[in-house]
């Protein structure tokens, strides 16, 4: 069977405007295939050509079957199209799409026509059944057409042990030069799945089952010198774990490995701050194994809002975080959210406001979006409260619920507060002093972020002078709680 993982291109949104990583989740299915098929990886993001030249060429390799990864929304529109111009080009290529989002919609994915299969959940094993069975008819976690009629098949338990899961087949991506950021080479690497939190905004507790499962230290720190054999060390290794601090005395242990191997390359994590703050200790390890920057959700300054939003940290407990991963001259990459449910107008502009004091050295602002798998969508959807109904739409700068500020006060909020934050003589000074507790930032994690900040502050410029000082929002539609009472 010759069988074609594709990486799709989508929509430019947040932050694969920027950057991109290594399509870990095609590599690592590859991985599982390529004993029952002959794979070839094609990562779409950096092509010249849309979605029709892509297809076609696609359909030119004679393929049997093609993959597509739907992760995120802005994927899907894509995937989709992709898919249907395949078909087209060629009705006897069947087509499977897998990934966060495509999971949580297989009805309305399948429904579009072009679509054979979709996988749900993790893909390693299912995937590795289709090719070596060729079919879908009883593989579990195959959602499929057959005929007229759209069948589920039972869902795969998860991999209880990680271990299992092949190394990423990342030879089979031979040219990684669209991997960097700055100055340095991107590569994803995952070592652990899920989260047990519950925030309301996010998928992946439903997508992960509520469980949080690690790889062990000995197999991370395989891949970690694998990537390094390949590679080199001048690199960042971004864990693409959705909460890599779950278990802080793993952390500590894998910190105690990196150390070991006295390596140049830098880190990358997304990790909580509660979960920091309670383990001081370990953040100083992180800091000796050269993590560069922590992404952290600090979401919202309005407690009420973190607390309707499930977050299950202070903001106290967040704010402690920044001035520790700091202590440790670890950069703090903030995500933050605005247009929460039951968010007033003046409550998206304070949220607004705090952004740029907030003490973070790389800003990410998200509009609140509910995507499907969270309980936010499921919320907005039987509340009828969805004012999107196009997946392009849900690019996460844009308000796509009834109770969020219109685009363009939104927009207007969302300039001024990266200019604020990148044109404030915090951020210069911290890029200049030498005695700075950024001074780690100033010295590495500034040139790997350095193209990203300055098209952040240019964005934000270009777009306050487009919608000059708009000092209050414009009239929201009604907000939730409007709506309920
Ligand atoms: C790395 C990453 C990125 C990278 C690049 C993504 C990439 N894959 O190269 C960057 C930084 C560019 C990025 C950007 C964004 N991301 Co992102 N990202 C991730 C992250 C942290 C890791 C992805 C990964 O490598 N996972 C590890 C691999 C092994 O798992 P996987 O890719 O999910 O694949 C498995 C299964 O899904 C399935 N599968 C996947 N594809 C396929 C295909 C087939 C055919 C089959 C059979 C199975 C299958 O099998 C795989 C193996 O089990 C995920 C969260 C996560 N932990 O997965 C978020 C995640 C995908 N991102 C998310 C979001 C929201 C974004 C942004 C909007 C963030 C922002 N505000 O800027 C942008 C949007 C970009 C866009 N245009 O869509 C959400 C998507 C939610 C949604 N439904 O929309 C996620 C799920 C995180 C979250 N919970 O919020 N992201
Ligand atoms: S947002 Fe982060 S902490 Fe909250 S449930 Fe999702 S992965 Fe877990």
């Amino acid at each position: 069977m010759r069988l074609f993982l594709v990486m799709p291109t989508g929509l430019r949104a947040g932050y694969e405007k920027f950057f991109w990583t290594s399509p870990l989740g095609i590599e690592t299915l590859a991985a599982h295939a390529r004993d029952h098929a002959e794979v070839t990886l094609v990562d779409t993001r950096g092509r010249r050509g849309g979605v029709e030249a892509h297809a076609a060429w696609l359909a030119a390799q004679g393929p049997d079957m093609i993959g597509v990864t739907v992760n995120s929304a802005p994927h899907t529109k894509y995937s989709v199209a992709l898919a249907r111009a395949v078909k087209r080009l060629d009705d006897g290529i069947r087509v499977i799409l897998g990934g966060q989002q495509a999971t949580f919609l297989a009805d309305e994915l399948l429904a579009t026509g072009g679509v054979d299969a979709v996988v749900r959940g993790e893909g390693e094993f299912t995937l590795e059944e289709i090719v070596r069975t060729g079919g879908f008819a009883g593989v579990a976690g195959v959602s499929w057409r057959d005929g007229g009629r759209i069948r589920h098949e039972a869902d795969r338990p998860l991999i209880d042990d990680l271990d299992t899961v092949r190394m990423p087949a990342r030879d089979l991506l031979a040219d990684r030069s669209g991997y960097r950021v700055g100055a340095y080479r991107v590569e994803g690497l995952e070592t652990s799945r899920g989260c047990p939190h519950r925030c309301s905004f996010c998928s992946v507790r439903n997508f992960h089952r509520g469980r949080w499962r690690p790889k062990s230290v000995g197999r991370v720190m395989a891949e970690v010198d694998d990537l390094m054999e390949r590679y080199g060390d001048r690199m960042v290794i971004y864990f693409a774990d959705d909460s890599f601090a779950t278990d802080m005395r793993r952390v500590e242990q894998l910190c105690r490995a990196i150390v070991e191997r006295r390596s140049n390359a830098y880190f990358w994590c997304q990790a909580r701050g509660d979960a920091l703050v309670a383990h001081p200790e370990v953040v100083a390890w992180m800091g000796k194994a050269r993590f560069a920057a922590v992404l952290m959700g600090i979401e919202t300054p309005i407690p009420r809002l973190m607390a309707e939003a499930r977050k299950g940290a202070s903001i106290k407990q967040i704010m402690d975080a920044v001035d520790l991963l700091h202590a440790h001259d670890i950069g703090v990459w903030g995500t933050f959210v605005l247009g929460l449910p039951g968010e007033t107008p003046e409550e998206t502009a304070a949220s607004a406001a705090f952004i740029p004091t907030a003490g973070a050295d790389v800003v990410q602002i998200t509009v609140a979006t509910p995507i499907p798998g969270s309980e936010l969508y499921d919320r907005a959807k039987a509340d009828g409260l969805l004012t999107a109904h196009d997946w392009d739409a849900f690019d996460f700068g844009s308000p796509t619920m009834l109770g969020q500020l219109p685009k363009p006060a939104m927009d207007a909020l969302l300039h001024r507060a990266y200019l604020k934050t990148y044109m404030s003589g915090r951020f210069f000074r911290s890029l200049l002093s030498r005695r700075t507790n950024l001074n780690r930032l100033r010295r590495t994690a500034f040139r790997v972020f350095g193209r990203w900040i300055w098209y952040l502050a240019i964005e934000g410029a270009v777009g306050l002078l487009k919608r000059p000082f708009a000092r209050r929002p414009a009239a929201a539609l009604p907000s939730l709680r409007t709506e309920k009472a």
